[in-house]
C-alpha cells in the first residue's frame, strides 16, 4: 500500500466536482483571513500584557485546517491542536470567543478556566485538546468506537503534528483504529520542526504517511499550502471512513513559520527555509488561485479584506469587555452530566 503524494488541484471546474461552490471559495478565503488575523491580533495582545502565559500561532497552517474543517459534516467531531486555529475558525467559533479564551475572561470557550489553546466546544463538535500530545489522539479514537457501536454516520478527525506523531499513544490510536476500521481520519502537520527538533532527528521514513502501511490503512501526502488538495483529499477520507472505508492518514506538509509560540524566535530554523516557504504562503497562493480561477474582483476582495478587519477590531472589543470570571465560581463546569450538554450529539 504505497504512499500516494496527492496532486495539486487544478481548475474550477475540478474544484466544482469536489464539492465546492463559488460561494464555499470565497468563504474558504474569508476563513483563512480570518485565521491568520486572530493569530497576529493574538500575538501583538500578548505583547501589550494582555494575554498572560504565552501564545500559539499556526502562521502557515491555514490552509491545512481550513482546508481540513471545511471537509468535515456537521455532526462530525474534531480534536485540533495548537496549529490548528482554522478548524476552531470554520467550525463557527466566534473570534472573539478566542480572544476571550486567551485573554482568561469568563466568555472564552473555558469560561476563564484556562487561558491558553486548550479550548473546545462540544455544541460544534470540537473537543479541547490537553497539552500531553498527542493525547487526543486516542479520544478520537474513542469517539470513532463510538459512533460505529451507535450506528452513526459520523466521522472523528484526529491532529498531531510530526513530533507527537513518533509517541505511543499515537501508534496505539492509529493501530487500534486500523484493526477495527474506525470512521477516523488523522492528519499529521508535518510542519517540520518540533520546537527546536528538525525532521531528520525526528523519523527515518521518506514520509510519514508512509506508516499508515503498518496499520493497514491509506496514507497520504498534500501540500498543506494548498488549501484545495488538502480540502479534496480530507473529503475524500472522510467520506470513506463515513461508509466503513476505515482510516487514512493524511500528512499535510508545511513549514511553521513562526516559533514554537510568542515566546520563541525561531533562531535555529535556517532563515533559506523561512524565505522559501513564504514564497509558498498558503494565504497568497489561494488569493492568486481565485483571481485566475474563480474570477475574484477588486471588489470583491476588498469586502472581505474589510469585513475582516472590521470582525476582528470588534472581536477584540467584545472580548475586553467580557470580565474575568468570579473565584467563587472556581469548580463549576469541571464535569459535564450528558444531560447538560445541549448539543445535537449528546441527546
Ligand atoms: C508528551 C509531551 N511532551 C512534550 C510536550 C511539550 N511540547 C509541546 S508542543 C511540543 C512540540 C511538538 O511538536 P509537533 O508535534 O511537531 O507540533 P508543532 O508544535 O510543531 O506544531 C512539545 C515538545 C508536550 N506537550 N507533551
Amino acid at each position: 500500500m504505497a504512499v500516494r503524494e496527492a496532486e495539486p488541484v487544478g481548475s474550477l471546474q475540478e474544484v466544482k466536482d469536489a464539492g465546492l461552490d463559488r460561494e464555499d471559495l470565497l468563504g474558504i478565503y474569508r476563513n483563512m483571513l480570518i485565521t491568520r488575523g486572530v493569530e497576529e491580533r493574538g500575538h501583538i495582545l500578548y505583547k501589550q500584557g494582555k494575554i498572560p502565559g504565552s501564545f500559539y500561532t499556526g502562521r502557515g497552517n491555514e490552509a491545512s485546517a481550513v482546508g481540513v474543517a471545511t471537509a468535515m459534516g456537521a455532526d462530525d467531531v474534531g480534536c485540533p491542536l495548537q496549529r490548528d486555529m482554522g478548524v476552531h475558525i470554520t467550525r463557527g467559533v466566534e473570534p472573539w470567543r478566542i480572544f476571550a479564551q486567551y485573554m482568561g475572561r469568563v466568555d472564552g470557550p473555558t469560561h476563564g478556566r484556562d487561558g491558553n489553546v486548550h479550548l473546545g466546544d462540544a455544541n460544534l463538535g470540537l473537543h479541547a485538546m490537553v497539552s500531553h500530545l498527542p493525547a487526543m489522539l486516542p479520544v478520537a479514537v474513542g469517539m470513532g468506537l463510538a459512533f460505529r457501536i451507535r450506528e452513526e454516520r459520523r466521522v472523528a478527525v484526529a491532529w498531531c503534528g510530526e513530533g507527537a506523531s513518533a509517541r505511543g499513544d499515537a501508534h496505539e490510536g492509529m493501530n487500534l483504529a486500523g484493526v477495527r476500521r474506525l470512521p477516523v481520519v488523522f492528519v499529521i502537520d508535518n510542519n517540520q520542526w518540533a520546537y527546536s527538533t528538525p525532521t531528520y532527528l525526528e523519523y527515518a521514513v521518506e514520509h510519514l504517511a508512509d506508516r499508515a502501511a503498518a496499520y493497514g490503512f491509506d496514507g497520504v501526502v498534500v501540500d498543506g499550502t494548498d488549501v484545495l488538495a488538502v480540502y479534496r483529499e480530507a473529503r475524500r477520507a472522510i467520506e470513506k471512513a463515513r461508509e466503513g472505508g476505515g482510516p487514512t492518514l493524511i500528512e499535510s506538509l508545511t513549514l511553521r513559520m513562526e516559533g514554537h509560540a510568542v515566546h520563541d524566535d525561531a533562531f535555529y530554523v535556517p532563515r533559506e527555509m523561512f524565505e522559501e516557504w513564504a514564497r509558498r504562503d498558503p494565504i497568497e497562493r489561494y488569493r492568486t488561485w481565485l483571481r485566475d480561477n474563480a474570477s475574484m474582483s477588486d471588489d470583491e476582495e476588498d469586502e472581505i479584506t474589510a469585513g475582516v478587519k472590521r470582525l476582528l477590531h470588534e472581536s477584540i472589543e467584545r472580548a475586553e469587555a467580557s470580565p474575568l470570571p468570579d473565584p467563587a465560581t472556581l469548580l463549576d463546569g469541571v464535569f459535564a452530566e450528558q444531560d447538560e450538554l445541549e448539543t445535537p450529539h449528546h441527546k
